[in-house]
């Protein structure tokens, strides 16, 4: 067991909770971690169970590797190579990650058809505006019609993404033109969202597609059906049912806990129930039996991505990422834990076990044994939110004499959705992209980051990514942050407008004159979606090239776990982002499967992978392509760091010698 906890977490807050979980003889994640190395021959995707004649076991021999590779020696009883196995277990991976995405799209699909019908108490169309975007999208009629008619054709037209047996997804329309052909000449245009997850299943069986390049085309072909399909669906339709997130001021840690009150963690991904209980929580029936009880009042926390989303929308306090579940129960001062779907570990029910805590499976999808189950339902959502917290409250007398909430807790200002970011430098009537196109062009900004992401028990829990965005704004870098990974950032104090006193003299300047932080939260992983429509209102707003991928922009995954997280790192691959990831790389089996994602994506797609798990060495390969894409652009050219006003912008074409002709595109 590692005595260091220091080398464990990088967060004081889950040290103290893994040190007392370690007096009191309470196994979690970060003990197992080390007791269980993962198998060799699986972290490099090289063992195929696609049929009963396997597993079969094709390692990298330390040796002769070309030699071997390249005379196809490693095969599966079927004859399958390294390359085969290897890709399809990526596929496979990915696709698993897209139906993660997508199946919680469903739900939201599903639930905002009820709430246009009027079927689903308690949801409205909060964001009418979005809903009219949306629906020329989806080329919905508009005029004349009441939000609630509007609003049902959007639905149903949502609905049909998933089933598309044909054509392309509606809101692909939304890429730079330049991108879809680039799709379409790659034979990577999705079609419906749940057909391009059974294809790659199908694709991946024994016996279909074995050749790897063939199967890395559909990889990107359903990671694409992801990012530009089910993500985006679930993250604009929850924004009009719940509202588009503006910036907004909470807290994060598990100090957000409270000693005198009921306290219930909402823990998973999708928002329905987290946004009902948010407001079942307020009632003050509720409150009255919290009192009855002993209690002050109710406390409803956040957890993981369901945390993120009642965080953008409502401030609601974050009690943590990924790998402070467990942590979160062992204050012995959780009454509940509520979870729907992803991301939940079922080593909570037995950490609960040893306490009071309540843990509540909400989702027929997701049971866990030894869980009480309280399921939802979006036509009686307040009915049972008021349930579980009755249950919670009911559970507070049997708290522990010996609760331990640590003290930590730090401020975060969150809420940046693409219209906010979009408003924030222009106001109602000018709002605009430009203002940030001009400050890259200037050099004030030099690029653009995304870092998402989980937590990752084989790493120094919280220590990559902050490492890396502190790297990132220390270069002038400005970060968007999404799921656990903006978690981590918000815990280190890198999302309140003060933190940009570590940034770099430029973005520093900036994020001053804004009033904002120099690390963005976006929202949760669905969330990603709006990094894609970030990219491409900056490709949009001009002088910043035609494409995702001319921009001087990067991704990063530093501690990634999930196969949602390869799903979106795919995905922003396929859009043009060059894309960094940390801890271990799931196709190092094959080195042609291998190249192929690092250097043959770059050809195909103008977008890549990347694996480095030093953050220092992966801040400083991002900054190496913001670079050459800056260089690409033509911008640093002379003139300095300067910003534009308009009479300058007007003048731009003919003053900069050509090297800006896509300015006014
Ligand atoms: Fe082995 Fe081929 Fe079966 Fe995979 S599909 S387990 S390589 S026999
Ligand atoms: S919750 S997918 S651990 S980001 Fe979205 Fe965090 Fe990763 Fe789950």
């Amino acid at each position: 067991m590692n005595d260091d906890i220091n080398e464990v977490t990088a967060d004081s807050a889950s040290g103290e909770m893994l040190a007392r979980a370690r007096t009191a003889g309470i196994d979690t994640i970060f003990d197992r971690a080390e007791r269980m190395k993962p198998c060799p021959i699986g972290v490099e995707g090289s063992c195929c169970r696609m049929c009963g004649m396997g597993p079969c076991r094709v390692p990298l021999p330390k040796s002769a590797l070309e030699t071997t590779e390249e005379k196809g020696q490693r095969r599966g009883l079927c004859g399958a190579t390294a390359e085969t196995i290897t890709a399809r277990n990526f596929a496979r991976m990915i696709a698993a990650g897209s139906a993660a995405h997508s199946d919680h799209a469903r739900k939201v699909t599903e639930a905002f058809l009820l709430t246009a019908e009027g079927k689903a108490a308690g949801f409205t169309i909060k964001d009418e505006t979005k809903l009219r975007t949306l629906a020329l999208d989806f080329g919905v009629e508009t005029s004349n019609r009441s939000a609630t008619e509007i609003a049902q054709d959007v639905g149903q037209k949502a609905l049909i993404e998933f089933g598309r047996q044909k054509g392309e997804l509606s809101l692909l329309v939304r890429a730079p033109q330049k991108r879809r052909e680039l799709w379409c000449t790659q034979g990577v245009t999705p079609r419906g969202i749940d057909r391009e997850v059974v294809e790659t299943l199908h694709r991946t069986h024994m016996g279909v597609d074995q050749d790897y390049e063939s199967l890395l085309r559909q990889a990107m072909r359903v990671a694409l059906a992801d990012g530009w399909g089910g993500s985006m669906l679930a993250t604009e339709l929850q924004d009009v049912m719940f509202g588009t997130p503006a910036p907004i001021l909470s807290e994060i840690n598990l100090g957000v806990l409270r000693a005198d009150m009921v306290n219930v963690i909402i823990h998973g991904h999708e928002p329905q129930l987290a946004e009902v209980m948010a407001t079942a929580a307020q009632d003050p029936t509720l409150i009255a039996y919290a009192k009855e009880q002993g209690a002050s009042g109710l406390n409803l926390a956040g957890m993981c991505c369901t945390a993120n989303e009642i965080l953008m929308r409502r401030g609601v306090p974050i009690a943590g990422n990924f790998l402070q579940q467990e942590l979160a129960v062992i204050t012995g001062a959780v009454e509940a834990m509520v979870v729907d779907v992803q991301c939940i570990m079922q080593g909570l029910t037995d950490i609960a076990g040893c306490f009071h805590t309540k843990v509540i499976t909400t989702d027929p999808r997701a049971r866990i044994q030894g869980a009480i189950h309280i399921e939802y339902d979006d036509t009686r959502a307040l009915e049972v939110a008021q349930e579980i917290l009755r249950v919670a409250i009911g559970n507070y007398p049997n708290r522990p004499a010996g609760a331990l909430i640590p003290p930590e807790k730090t401020a975060l200002i969150a809420g940046f959705s693409h219209e906010t970011l979009n408003y924030l430098q222009g106001g109602m009537f000018r709002a605009s992209y430009q203002p940030l196109n001009e400050n890259i062009i200037s050099g004030r900004i030099r690029g653009v980051a995304g870092v998402v992401g989980c937590n990752n028990a084989r790493v120094t829990h919280d220590s990559i990514h902050v490492q890396l965005v502190k790297e990132l704004i220390g270069h002038d870098v400005l970060v968007l942050q999404t799921g656990c990974a903006a978690m981590a950032s918000a815990k280190a104090g890198l999302m309140v407008p003060e933190a940009a006193a570590l940034a770099g003299p430029g973005l520093r300047s900036v994020c001053e004159a804004l009033g904002i932080p120099p690390v963005l939260h976006l929202g949760s992983c669905v969330d990603n979606a709006r990094i894609l429509m970030a990219a491409t209102a900056m490709v949009k707003s001009g002088g910043l090239g035609s494409d995702i991928s001319d921009l001087p922009a990067a991704g990063a995954a530093p501690e990634w776990m999930s196969e949602k997280a390869l799903a979106i790192g795919q995905y922003f691959a396929g859009s043009g982002i060059f894309t960094v990831f940390g801890v271990s790389w799931p196709t190092t089996g094959s080195r042609l499967v291998t190249e192929h994602l690092f250097k043959g994506y770059e050809k195909l797609y103008g977008g890549s992978w990347a694996f480095e798990s030093n953050p220092v060495k992966m801040a400083e390969l991002m900054l190496a392509r913001i670079e050459a894409k800056r260089q690409a652009l033509g911008l640093d050219q002379g003139s300095g760091r300067v910003l534009y006003d308009m009479d300058m912008r007007r003048g731009l074409d003919g003053c900069c010698g050509g090297r800006r002709k896509d300015m006014h595109v």
